[in-house]
């Protein structure tokens, strides 16, 4: 079976928990649609894990390309203007969105690991589509931005796949399931607050996990939902 799941945000032990949920094995695909690190607690572990496994295909999350962004410049000689954007991005990750705790315990990382969390994150696709069972599915972190007709896929620029809201009340696609992940359900609907939503064409998985304490996944096969819950809240870091 494929599955998909995303926005872990360091929530290791709950991601364990789903994958023993599902009963996952290495028949099965896991698509994993980025934000597997920061405001949670072990977002190195979460990586590490991911990186491990042969059968989970990641996306680029926009944590993750902060992630990259202070990796690839660190330690490096910079001009003015990269010191600049170096310094912008830093302070962005690890003061509004929660990377001090990733980038901490990235540094603790023996050398060749940390060139191995980068080089993993610097190959991550932004989007991918796969049909199942007569659906078609497109899958990205957020979306493809802004509803324009006829927007092709080629007319997307990094920020629509990884930073962008979408509009879940338009359907993009006649013919195919957007997945996305990104923005927690509760968000966008609080009635589906820690709850998989499906409408419009819209598939949206991000359950809030790192602040509501519930981890979601959907089986692309069957469009069966799962969840594995935290008792307490966690509260934002
Ligand atoms: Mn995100």
């Amino acid at each position: 079976m494929h599955y998909a799941v995303s926005d872990i945000h360091g929530c290791y032990e709950l991601f364990s928990e789903l994958l023993r949920k599902i009963s996952f094995t290495e028949a099965d695909t896991l698509f994993f649609l980025g934000d597997a690190a920061d405001r949670g607690p072990d977002g190195i572990r979460v990586i590490q894990d991911l990186m491990d496994r042969p059968n989970v295909i990641c996306l680029l999350g926009n944590h993750e390309d902060m992630f990259r962004k202070v990796a690839k410049c660190h330690g490096k000689a910079l001009n003015e203007d990269e010191q600049n954007a170096y310094d912008r991005t830093f302070r962005n990750w690890t003061e509004r969105n929660g990377g001090r705790i990733t980038w901490e315990a990235y540094l603790q990382l023996p050398r060749p690991r940390q060139e191995a969390v980068l080089a993993w994150i610097e190959a991550l696709p932004t989007f991918y589509e796969i049909a199942l069972n007569g659906r078609a599915f497109l899958l990205a972190h957020a979306g493809v931005g802004v509803y324009e007709p006829e927007k092709a896929l080629s007319d997307c620029v990094l920020h629509d796949f990884i930073w962008e809201r979408m509009d879940y009340d338009r359907v993009y696609y006649q013919n195919k399931l957007l997945v996305t992940g990104h923005t927690p359900t509760f968000f966008i609907d609080p009635a589906c607050a820690g709850r998989i939503l499906q409408r419009n064409n819209h598939i949206v998985i991000d359950c809030g996990a790192v602040y509501q304490g519930t981890l979601g996944c959907i089986c692309l096969e069957t469009l069966e939902t799962f969840y594995v819950s935290e008792k307490a809240d966690h509260s934002m870091v």
